[in-house]
């Protein structure tokens, strides 16, 4: 027999919330080595629009590295053991190889062709974009030698994503028609071979990109080449690679140098910092002059073939800098593994178990990531109760509680109940009612972050005075003694408890 309502309730609890924080912890970048490298991320490099992309990853692709010097003046460092430490000490992610040419358009002799395969063999290797540079600035005048060699170069190296073929180093002051035109004629050599990206410098030693962006070469993956020393050129040089963006023309910086012009001179810092904020504004890939050891400010090694000069540790810095922010890097490699830990609870008035998942994975640096652990709970039957009321019901409820000001529980979303019944409220919604001594409800609730909750309830009492405990996960929290509101109907709202409450699953 029901004995009246001691009081109905329809609970709202108010909770305060701070938001979670996640970061990324970035650690120490240890040695690439092959098929970790920037090429099996990003694949081929391909122009879109005035952007160049990661056949991959479909995304703008910029990639940072060093020029060798002259391969006629500086070929000491043409070797594997040079590529390795450009790679695994100073994080270079393309290496350009500048074949001697000269003003005629001939091969410097020197042995060229075999030093440059074995650079570009180490550079396959360790997984890194290498550019073949036709070093010259007399190139038009021998369109023949330029064939013979890149057809040589396409056909035996053109299939690999590594490779980037760059026709003429630098036009000095020479019109952009004949560059073009031969240009057209090196890369249709090429294209028998390989659908690569090929490069092509501009007249002005490679800085009139406006004047190619006008009148572009006909062919999918070309880039425009802009050439920049930070001691000699400033913001009006920049403003020629703006015009050719806007034109839609992609650029590529293939060389460029923190000295003045010639070479020589000492690191602008100042206007270095500023020419490579402008090319991280367009994601534009560079290569610094020069892995050499002559005696002058542009050479990264000092005499002994070895030490670091000024220039030398400036750019590794840079170099190392720009690993450490690269999001290739950081991103998964290896398929994942996942461990799962599963854990049973039990309170006073029902149980559940708990599956945690863990995911380890590596990424592209070769580091073992970990992602956040996730949950996910599993309830049990609560124990069957008894009471004079109908028989203790289960509606398997759980509330998700959002990282939010105030969240509200409908006193109906109860998971399980002994006693009480449900009525039509006042509202349009329903109320918990006939509550009596022994009674009970409980809430499964999913809490987004630990803190401490204020739990006000609404409640309504003809003319008893009753007293309502919390429990939380089994344990006492709060008492909360009910006043008498006037009728079954005359709802009124006061804070039972406060207590803490952490992340996760939990019973109330
Ligand atoms: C310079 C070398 C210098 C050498 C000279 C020969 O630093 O030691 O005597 O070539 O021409 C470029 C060229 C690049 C130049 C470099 C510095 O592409 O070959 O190297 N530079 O003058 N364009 C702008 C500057």
């Amino acid at each position: 027999m029901k004995q009246g309502k001691i009081f109905g309730a329809l609970c709202a609890a108010a909770m305060v919330f701070t938001s979670a924080v996640s970061s990324f912890a970035k650690t120490a970048l240890p040695t690439v080595s092959a098929a970790n490298g920037p090429v099996s991320y990003y694949g081929q490099l391909q122009t879109s629009g005035n952007q160049i992309i990661g056949a991959n990853t479909q995304k703008p692709a910029q990639v940072k590295g060093m020029s060798f010097f002259w391969s006629n003046w500086g070929g000491q460092h043409w070797n594997n053991g040079t590529v390795n430490r450009m790679v695994d000490e100073f994080k270079c992610e393309i290496l350009r190889c500048s074949i001697g040419v000269d003003e005629d358009g001939n091969l410097y002799s020197g042995g060229d062709v075999s030093l440059l395969r074995s650079v570009v063999d180490a550079c396959i290797a360790q997984d890194v974009y290498v550019i073949v540079d036709w070093h010259s600035h007399g190139a038009h005048n021998n369109p023949n030698a330029a064939k013979s060699f890149f057809s040589e170069i396409a056909r035996d190296y053109g299939q690999y994503d590594n490779v980037i073929f760059e026709v003429y180093n630098e036009p000095t002051q020479l019109d952009w028609g004949t560059v073009k035109s031969y240009a057209e004629g090196v890369i249709s050599t090429i294209r028998q071979y390989s659908d690569n990206l090929v490069l092509v410098g501009t007249p002005t030693w490679s800085q009139d990109v406006d004047a190619a962006s006008y009148n572009q070469i006909n062919d999918p993956n070309v880039a425009y080449v802009l050439h920049f020393y930070a001691g000699t050129h400033r913001g009006d040089l920049r403003g020629k690679g703006d015009t050719a963006l806007n034109q839609g023309a992609p650029l590529f910086i293939s060389e460029w140098g923190t000295v003045n012009a010639d070479g020589d001179g000492g690191v602008d810092y100042g206007s270095t910092e500023e020419w490579l904020a402008w090319a991280d504004s367009h994601n534009l890939s560079w290569c610094n002059w020069a892995i050499s050891s002559k005696d002058e400010g542009s050479s990264i090694f000092g005499g002994d073939g070895s030490s670091l000069t000024e220039a030398g540790n400036y750019l590794k810095k840079l170099l190392n800098a720009h690993a450490d922010n690269a999001e290739w890097r950081h991103a998964p490699q290896t398929t994942t593994t996942t461990t799962t830990t599963t854990t049973t609870t039990t309170t006073t008035t029902t149980s559940w178990t708990t599956t945690t998942t863990t995911t380890t994975w590596t990424d592209w640096n070769q580091q073992s990531q970990t992602t956040p652990s996730t949950t996910i709970s599993e309830w049990v039957q609560p124990p069957v109760q008894t009471d004079d009321n109908p028989a203790t019901e289960t509606t398997g409820k759980t509330i998700q509680l959002q990282p939010i000001q105030k969240n509200i529980i409908q006193a109906e979303d109860y998971y399980a109940q002994s006693g009480v019944e449900l009525e039509d409220c006042v509202n349009g919604t329903k109320n918990v009612g006939y509550i009596e001594a022994g009674d009970w409800l409980s809430y499964h609730i999913n809490v987004p972050k630990t803190t401490e909750y204020t739990l006000d309830v609404t409640h309504a009492s003809e003319s008893l005075i009753g007293n309502m405990n919390i429990f939380l996960d089994g344990d006492l929290v709060g008492s909360f003694s009910t006043p008498v509101t006037g009728g079954w109907q005359e709802w009124s709202t006061c804070t039972a408890a406060k207590f803490s409450i952490s992340t996760g699953n939990h019973v109330l």
